[in-house]
């Protein structure tokens, strides 16, 4: 007869290898649903001189951690997104990377249930492709991983009490404005109650790398979102890519970023070496929260990377 603990334990380690084994058939689904469309993988960077400086005003907690190296300053990756724009001008047309990420959230994060210091997406780009190719590459996608966790991993969504949705073809598709209009300016957890399967947002104003339109004297982005429903939040975001150098430069001007800081990736736009191509990033642990069930992001990690948390191992 087990005792109380050991049940508990009995139980925990079930509980975590039956994640780990949604997270191993899901990274499967994703490698086979790549590699099928002749997709190339490239190895993620850690450290480099630029770094996507991810914050757009709305997340000022995000810094990038800088590291020493001989005469230079490098950073850790926040995301390989100017990585991703000099492959696709290096000749590879279509490729995705499993891309550690570090970003450095205030300890507040903890409580969202849903941020990471270290964590993994899925970041892919494809040359000359427009935002609604990458929306219904990203529907395939999300149905595969879906297909292939209900065929061969049912016991464990059994252990784990989880119920996956179904849903139609294509996600729902809104604007930014049209959910401020909806749910207010603190929209998007709203809107994610209120779904119950996941939903595209457009035009963010966020990245000076993200393409831009202008429709009746107004600036638009040719970026977007993809939400889980259930409150669960954001999936991915993505977006077709600026080249126009003068756009980049006003658009960091507006960010408030410095032009100083990107040197050799201003220097490849102004060569037209970074052409047009559009991607995201799908955050790996994010969609094992969203397969799994879990209340706070830090449950389905064996080693837990959780804003304001010590580090144990
Ligand atoms: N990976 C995202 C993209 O492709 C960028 C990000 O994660 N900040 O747009």
């Amino acid at each position: 007869m087990l005792s109380e603990t050991e049940k508990i334990q009995e139980d925990e380690v079930l509980r975590l290898r039956s994640i780990l084994k949604i997270q191993t058939v899901a990274l499967k689904a994703i490698h086979d649903f790549f590699e099928e469309r002749e997709f190339m993988q490239l190895m993620p960077v850690i450290l480099s001189p630029y770094t996507d400086p991810v914050t757009n005003g709305s997340s000022p907690d995000l810094t990038p951690g800088s590291i020493k190296y001989g005469d230079q300053e490098l950073k850790l990756t926040q995301s390989m997104i100017l990585n991703k724009q000099v492959a696709i001008g290096n000749g590879i047309d279509k490729f995705y990377i499993l891309s550690p990420n570090v970003r450095f959230e205030v300890a507040e994060k903890f409580y969202t249930g849903k941020h990471l210091i270290e964590f993994t997406q899925v970041d892919f780009e494809v040359k000359d492709a427009q935002m609604h190719d990458i929306f219904r590459l990203v529907e395939t996608l999300i149905r595969r991983v879906r297909l292939d966790i209900t065929s061969k991993a049912m016991e464990e969504l059994g252990f784990l009490k989880r119920r996956l949705p179904t849903w139609n073809e294509n996600f729902p598709i809104y604007t930014s404005h049209e959910m401020i209009d909806k749910f207010g300016e603190d929209w998007e957890d709203k809107a994610s109650q209120d779904h119950s399967t996941p939903f595209f947002v457009t035009c963010h104003n966020r990245h000076f790398y993200d393409k831009t339109e202008t429709a009746n004297n107004e600036l638009h982005f040719r970026n977007f979102t993809l939400f889980y429903g259930e409150g669960v939040g954001v999936a991915l975001s993505g977006g077709e890519r600026e080249s126009d150098f003068d756009k980049i430069i006003n658009r960091m001007k507006e960010l408030g970023l410095s032009r100083y800081d990107y040197g050799e990736y201003l220097l490849r736009v102004q060569s037209g070496m970074i052409q047009e191509s559009a991607g995201g990033g799908l955050g790996v642990e994010r969609l094992i929260r969203y397969l799994v069930g879990a209340e706070h992001i830090g449950d389905i990690q064996l080693f837990r990377r959780i804003p304001g948390e010590k580090f144990v191992i």
